[in-house]
């Protein structure tokens, strides 16, 4: 996900501060945190060449972001379960045996069996899962690497993270904003919760703008931390936010409370969206979203009354059924209601503008036709694809300079369970080797079940990592990673901002772990293609990166903490957007090419099953940990030491559970156990599932997968066509069906509860 800009970046610039005087001993850098894909800038503390601390920066403008993740990092990766050597499977796949060896050794086998695969199966057969954020020097090279060679199967989180959610966007006006928290008079906030230590910045700035006066709109079927200090809360039903997105435009478009010039002279499609839009009355709405119609009415009118308005991007609308739709609802109020691209809207930045950009980088050029044409998942779900991203090369030309514009890594992405269903042997042509940096693919994706059998089903797997994840438990290689404290980082907000910023080499790596640059560059070596990644270092390799600006990486990161090109604001006045059509589409002319609905509609959950009469959704982030990380660090895990499903105590009563009891949570596809815990915040009928959890405790290897098997919420993410959103191929993860099962005292479970209560 790329770091929003939630400060106004000419105060970065101009702050005038002091750099705090480190203590004796004590060597201060000025670091990127990439624990999460916020990234606060923060300074750690180095003592015999070990960060010994991590504490927030001295520039004012950043100083309070930070968190406890942040601040537990240097422990975290000292911990004795960082893998710091290069290993190699023995035994069979998943038998938890290793042996040690040296890169070169490594790499000479990857390369001559990678090579083999490629011979026999076609480049295609081989794929990549990444997440930027996490390998943090990657910057494209795997994605040039793999365009040269000729594989278009390349996915990442990003598909249901922020990646996909910049995909969509350019449908309706060709780029992904930024939204101007600094300026806006009101946030909405769908779904979305950050906290104190959850994407704290974006917290920090949510609480400075109501502190100045800003409104704040939540829509959460739960009693959030955001929802209690909401101006207005919409407890809405899991799932439905483009039912609520809707009846607001019904309200904005039916009490005129559009911008009428924006959209005369700038859209297209206003009449059949407007026909659309009545398809939705509020009566209607209401039903859907359970909703009460005055307060949707309320929440469109301060929307549109009281802006400039944000609806900065939620991670929640990218994992919906509707999420297409909801998306572009989205995208349609900022454009109808005259926030794009002026102060405290959303901005509509550019790559930045001084830095060869990673689109750049990946070359997408060099990849034929041919190959792009095979991208799995891309005929029937291929918004983000190569083919549904292909129609906007041109207006991007013209608008923003090149071709391709890899938001977010987000536009070019293989949808997850079409790649997977073809590395189990279900797909058009078979995929035979599966590469994962920074990344945990078997419990990222939904299905687990299916990303293990593909991953079994494969002839050469290898991961890049800093501890023995359950996914890495079943590759052939897995090399060691190094960290956020042990290299330099160039930051370019994912290409879709013009921030820059910087991160100093805090300490020596430990062992023999190794950048995800190093990685690439000793692909390219293994595969005779050295001149794929020509840079000896990292650091040449910024050089090069910012040539444009005549200074070496050296120079920059001594003295730059933030770069940036001051935005221009209503830019499309001049060039218009980077759409076919070069307006804002509201009937998207090229949905519609690719045989969707040109306009939003609303698809409703399939009839209720009686065996699953519980709805689940996957999310709300804990504290201590980042996603499916960090359950190794005892001060984290004191703080979460199980897995707990939350439930209304209304819901809890009817099931006559019982706080901290064990249960099963169920649905067609799997059971997980997880303790119970009661919530008066949780609405009836609703239970909520933590993401991620497995016990690096527990026994490795397949069968067992260090309490994966046990605990996953991956296993209850369905990936059949019913819970995929229809344009992307992306998964249902906010309203799941499912039920409870009691469990007795031997472990067994026992009649369940939920059928005898619902029946
Ligand atoms: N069921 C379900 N699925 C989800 C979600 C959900 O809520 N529920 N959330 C989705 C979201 S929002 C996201 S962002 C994705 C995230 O999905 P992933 O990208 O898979 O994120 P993590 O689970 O954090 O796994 C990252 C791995 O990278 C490793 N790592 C950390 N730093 C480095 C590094 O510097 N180099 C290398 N090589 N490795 C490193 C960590 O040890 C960790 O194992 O998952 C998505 N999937
Ligand atoms: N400590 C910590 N912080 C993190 C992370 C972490 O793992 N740990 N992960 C980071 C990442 S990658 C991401 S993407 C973000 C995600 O962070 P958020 O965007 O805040 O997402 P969640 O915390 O999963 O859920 C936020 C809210 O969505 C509500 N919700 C659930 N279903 C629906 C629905 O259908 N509609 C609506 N409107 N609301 C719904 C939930 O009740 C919850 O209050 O957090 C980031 N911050
Ligand atoms: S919010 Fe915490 S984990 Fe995320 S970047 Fe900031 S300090 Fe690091
Ligand atoms: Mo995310």
């Amino acid at each position: 996900m790329p770091a929003p800009s939630t400060f106004d970046p000419q105060e970065v610039v101009d702050a005038q501060y002091q750099e705090r005087k480190p203590r004796p001993g004590v060597t201060t850098k000025r670091a990127i945190c990439t624990t999460c894909d916020v990234m606060c800038s923060v300074v750690t503390e180095s003592k015999n060449g070990r960060v010994v601390r991590v504490r927030s920066s001295d520039n004012p403008i950043f100083r309070d972001n930070i968190c406890m993740k942040g601040i537990v990092a240097p422990k975290g990766f000292a911990n004795p379960n960082r893998i710091l050597h290069p290993l190699k499977r023995v035994g069979e796949r998943g038998s938890g045996e290793w042996e040690q060896v040296t890169w070169e050794d490594a790499f000479a086998d990857i390369g001559s069996r990678l090579q083999a695969i490629i011979a026999e199966h076609g480049p295609e057969a081989w794929a990549v899962s990444t997440s930027q954020w996490n390998t943090g020097t990657d910057h494209g090279l795997g994605r040039r690497i793999m365009n040269h060679i000729g594989s278009p199967n390349w996915t990442s989180g990003v598909a249901l993270c922020a990646g996909n959610t910049a995909a969509i966007n350019r449908y309706t006006y060709g780029w992904f904003p930024a939204s101007d928290y600094a300026k806006t008079k009101c946030i909405v906030l769908l779904g979305h919760n950050p906290s104190r230590h959850s994407w704290t910045p974006v917290y920090n700035a949510i609480r400075q703008a109501q502190a100045r006066g800003a409104k704040l709109i939540v829509a959460d079927p739960r009693r959030s931390s955001g929802a209690e200090r909401a101006d207005i809360w919409l407890p809405l039903k899991v799932g439905s936010d483009a039912a609520l997105l809707f009846g607001w435009l019904k309200v904005i478009i039916d009490e005129e409370l559009y911008d009428k010039d924006f959209v005369e002279n700038w859209t297209i499609g206003f009449e059949e969206l407007r026909q659309r839009v009545d398809e939705y009355p509020l009566e209607r709405v209401a039903k859907l979203t359970g909703c009460d119609p005055e307060m949707i009415a309320k929440a469109a009118r301060m929307y549109a009354t009281e802006g400039p308005s944000i609806i900065p991007w939620t991670p929640i609308t990218d994992m919906q059924r509707n999420s297409t739709s909801a998306i572009r609802l989205q995208c349609i109020l900022r454009s109808i209601c005259g926030y794009l691209d002026v102060p405290g809207g959303e901005t509509l930045q550019g790559f930045p503008p001084d830095l060869i950009n990673e689109s750049l980088i990946e070359m997408h050029h060099v990849l034929s036709d041919e190959q792009k044409a095979k991208q799995l998942g891309s005929d029937k779900h291929p918004a983000f694809t190569y083919r549904g991203q292909e129609r906007f090369r041109a207006p991007t030309k013209k608008v923003y300079g090149q071709e391709y514009a890899n938001i977010v890594m987000g536009c070019y992405l293989t949808p997850p369970s079409a790649l997977f269903r073809a590395m189990a042997g279900e797909g058009a042509y078979p995929v035979k080797a599966f590469f994962f940096l920074g990344n945990n693919p078997m419990m990222s994706y939904p299905n687990m079940k299916l990303i293990i059998k593909a991953m079994m089903n494969q002839d050469l797997i290898v991961a890049h990592e800093q501890f023995m994840t359950p996914s890495a438990q079943l590759a052939d290689y897995v090399l060691p990673a190094d960290s956020w404290l042990e290299r330099p980082f160039l930051l370019d907000h994912f290409g879709a901002a013009s921030l820059i910023r910087i991160s100093e080499k805090s300490m020596e790596p430990p062992g023999e772990c190794r950048s995800t640059f190093e990685f690439w560059k000793g692909l390219a070596g293994a595969l005779d293609r050295q001149e794929i990644v020509p840079w000896d270092t990292l650091e040449d390799f910024y050089d090069y990166r910012l040539e444009k600006l005549g200074v070496s990486w050296e120079e920059f990161a001594a003295t730059a903490d933030v770069y940036f090109a001051p935005p221009e604001f209503l830019k499309y006045r001049k060039t218009g957007f980077a759409t076919p059509t070069g307006k804002v589409e509201l009937r998207s002319s090229s949905l519609e090419e690719l045989g969707f609905d040109p306009l939003p509609y609303f698809r409703e959950d399939p009839p209720v099953d009686p065996d699953y009469p519980l709805k689940l959704f996957t999310g709300v982030r804990e504290d201590g940990f980042f996603q499916t990380g960090h359950r190794h660090i005892e001060e984290m895990r004191k703080r979460h030491p199980e897995p707990l499903a939350f439930v209304s105590p209304g819901t809890a009563r009817q099931l006559m559970i019982k706080e901290g009891e064990w249960i099963e949570v169920e649905n067609e596809l799997a059971k997980i156990s997880m303790k119970v815990a009661i919530k008066d915040a949780m609405p009836d009928g609703l239970v909520r599932i933590p993401h991620g959890w497995w016990k690096p405790e527990m026994k490795q290897g397949a069968g067992h997968l260090s309490g994966a098997l046990e605990y996953a919420d991956a296993q209850l993410c369905r990936d059949d066509e019913d819970f995929l959103d229809q344009e992307q191929g992306i998964p249902h993860l906010k309203g799941v069906p499912c039920r409870i099962n009691k469990v007795t005292q031997d472990g067994a479970s026992a009649e369940t509860v939920a059928e005898v209560e619902y029946a």
